[in-house]
C-alpha cells in the first residue's frame, strides 16, 4: 500500500463570502461579510456603520466566481480533484433569513455549481454557514445569541438538504466552531455585534452571549445532523474545527497545564460536544471563569446526545506554545500564544508547522476515533508574476509537500484520514484581513487591493505540482 489510502479525497477549498462575488445578483440578501471593509496588511477589516455603494468592498466582487464557476471547477478537474470543498451562502436561499419560503435563483445557482462538480467527478463537500450569516439576523436579532436563530437554520438546512438530495453527500455545519471561543467568535463565527463595536476584530468581548450563542450552534448542528440522516442514509456530517496545536514554552510543569488548559478550551470544548454529545469535565470551570451561565433549554442536551457527527474536519495553518507567565501571553500568532523559537513563521506571522499537523491529527483521532479531513492548510504569500508570465510559487510547494508528508506520517501512525482540501485552491479575499494580496491559490487570480484587475486566471507552477500529487495519489510530492 502507498502513503495514502485508496480512495483518498485531494482537493480544495473556497468560501463564498470570499470568492463569488455578486453580492447583490440572483436576490442576494446581505451577510455579515458583505457589510465589512476591505483591509490592507496592517488593518484587519472592520464593520462600516453606513454601507456606502459603489465602494470597493472585497466581498462584493471577490474573484467574481459567481460567473466565473464553470472555468473554475474545469481547471480544479484538471488538476485532478476528487473533491470540491465549498460553502454555499445562506444569503442566497434565504435573504434575509428569517423568511418561509427559499429564494429559487439561490438553490438554482448551487444546483448548477453542484451539477458542474458531478459532471467532471468531483464530489462536493459543502459547509453549511461560513462566516456569512444574513445581517439581518445580526442586526434584528443578535445573531446566534437569540435561540430563534435556531429554526431559521433548520429552514435553511431543510430546503439544501432536500433539493440537493443525491447529489451532496458530505456537508459541514459551521466553519470553525471553535473560533467562538474567542473575542474574534463575536462577530463572524456569531453574529454578534456588541455595545460600542466599531471594530470586529477588537470587540469589547461579551462572554455570556458568545457562549450561549454556541450552545445554540451546538444544538443547530445536532438538528441538522439529525434530519440530514433522516432525509438520506448516505448523507454524512462533520463538525468543522480550527485546530491550533500548542506547546508549554518550557518544560516548567506549570507551562504544560497553561497549554493543556488551551487545548480543552480551544481543540476539545466543542469537538467533545459535537462528536460525544456531551459539554466535557471542564466546561464548567470555562463558564465560571468567565461569568457565565448558560441557559440549557429542556431537550437540548438530548438533541445534542442524538446528533453527534460522522467525521471531524479541521483547518490547520500554525501551531503556537502556551506559558503560564502572563507577560508571555499574547505576543503570538493570529490564535494568541507565545512564539516558537524553533519555527519560522509567514508574512503574517502565522508560524509554518508540519510537524503541528502530524500531532494534530494524532491527538485528534485518539481521542475521538471518527474518520478526519483537512479541510483547510496553505500559505498566504506574496506572488509575483515574472516577466514571461509565470509566477513560480516554490515556497508554497515547499509548505504544502512539509504538510502532505505529515499527514502520510499520521497515517502511518493509524489515523483515518480522509481528505485533504488546502484552502483557497484559487486565490480568494483573505478573511482576517479582506485583501487579496495574501494568496493561496494553484490558480492566481488577476484581482487587486486598489480594485483593479480583469479576474483573468493563470496557472502558478504549483498547479501542475499539485496535479502530480493528485495523479500519484501522494506519492511524487
Ligand atoms: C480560516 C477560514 C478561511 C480562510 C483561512 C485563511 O480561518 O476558515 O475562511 O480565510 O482561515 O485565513 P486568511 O484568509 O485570514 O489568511
Amino acid at each position: 500500500m502507498g502513503r495514502f489510502p485508496e480512495g483518498f479525497l485531494w482537493g480544495g477549498a473556497t468560501a463564498a463570502n470570499q470568492c463569488e462575488g455578486g453580492y447583490r445578483e440572483g436576490g442576494k440578501g446581505l451577510s455579515i461579510s458583505d457589510i465589512c471593509t476591505g483591509g490592507s496588511r496592517t488593518q484587519a477589516k472592520r464593520i462600516t456603520p453606513v454601507l456606502e455603494e459603489g465602494t470597493f468592498y472585497p466581498s462584493h466582487e471577490a474573484i467574481d466566481m459567481y460567473h466565473h464557476y464553470k472555468n473554475d471547477i474545469a481547471m480544479f478537474a484538471q488538476m485532478g480533484f476528487k473533491v470540491y470543498r465549498f460553502s454555499i451562502a445562506w444569503t442566497r436561499i434565504f435573504p434575509k433569513g428569517d423568511e418561509s419560503e427559499p429564494n429559487e435563483a439561490g438553490l438554482l445557482f448551487y444546483e448548477s455549481v453542484i451539477d458542474e462538480c458531478l459532471k467532471h467527478n468531483i464530489e462536493p463537500l459543502v459547509t453549511i454557514s461560513h462566516y456569512e450569516l444574513p445581517y439581518h439576523l445580526s442586526k434584528e436579532y443578535g445573531g446566534w445569541a437569540n435561540r430563534k436563530l435556531i429554526d431559521f437554520f433548520m429552514n435553511y438546512c431543510t430546503a439544501i438538504f432536500n433539493r440537493y438530495k443525491g447529489k451532496v453527500k458530505y456537508w459541514l455545519t459551521f466553519n470553525e466552531i471553535n473560533g467562538a471561543m474567542g473575542n474574534l467568535g463575536n462577530f463572524l463565527s456569531l453574529g454578534i455585534i456588541n455595545e460600542g463595536t466599531t471594530d470586529f476584530m477588537h470587540q469589547v468581548d461579551n462572554p455570556q452571549k458568545r457562549f450561549q450563542g454556541l450552545h445554540h450552534q451546538f444544538v443547530a448542528s445536532a438538528k441538522a445532523v439529525q434530519l440530514a440522516h433522516e432525509l438520506d442514509a448516505n448523507n454524512q456530517v462533520g463538525n468543522m474545527i480550527i485546530y491550533a496545536t500548542t506547546y508549554p514554552l518550557t518544560c516548567k510543569p506549570e507551562d504544560a497545564i497553561a497549554a493543556q488548559k488551551q487545548n480543552q478550551n480551544f481543540n476539545y470544548y466543542c469537538t467533545d460536544v459535537q462528536v460525544k454529545g456531551k459539554y466535557p469535565t471542564f466546561a464548567q470551570r470555562i463558564w465560571d471563569e468567565n461569568g457565565v451561565s448558560l441557559d440549557i433549554a429542556e431537550g437540548d442536551m438530548e438533541t445534542i446526545a442524538n446528533g453527534t457527527v460522522d467525521f471531524i474536519s479541521f483547518s490547520y495553518y500554525m501551531s503556537s506554545c502556551t506559558s503560564a507567565d502572563p507577560a508571555k501571553k499574547g505576543e503570538g500568532n493570529l490564535l494568541g500564544g507565545t512564539p516558537n523559537p524553533y519555527l519560522e513563521a509567514s508574512e503574517w506571522g502565522w508560524q509554518i508547522d508540519p510537524q503541528g499537523l502530524r500531532y494534530a491529527l494524532i491527538d485528534l483521532y485518539d481521542r475521538y476515533r471518527v474518520p478526519l479531513m483537512v479541510v483547510e492548510n496553505g500559505l498566504g504569500a506574496l506572488d509575483t508574476i515574472e516577466e514571461d508570465g509565470s509566477i513560480n510559487d516554490d515556497y508554497r510547494i515547499d509548505y504544502l509537500r512539509k504538510h502532505i508528508d505529515a499527514m502520510a506520517e499520521a497515517i502511518a501512525d493509524g489515523v483515518d484520514l480522509r481528505a485533504f482540501t488546502p484552502w483557497g485552491c484559487i486565490d480568494l479575499v483573505s478573511a482576517s484581513t479582506g485583501e487579496m494580496a495574501k494568496r493561496y491559490g494553484f490558480i492566481y487570480v488577476e484581482k487587486y487591493d486598489d480594485g483593479s484587475g480583469d479576474f483573468s486566471r493563470r496557472k502558478k507552477k504549483s498547479f501542475d505540482w499539485y496535479k502530480e500529487v493528485i495523479a500519484s495519489n501522494g506519492e511524487n510530492v
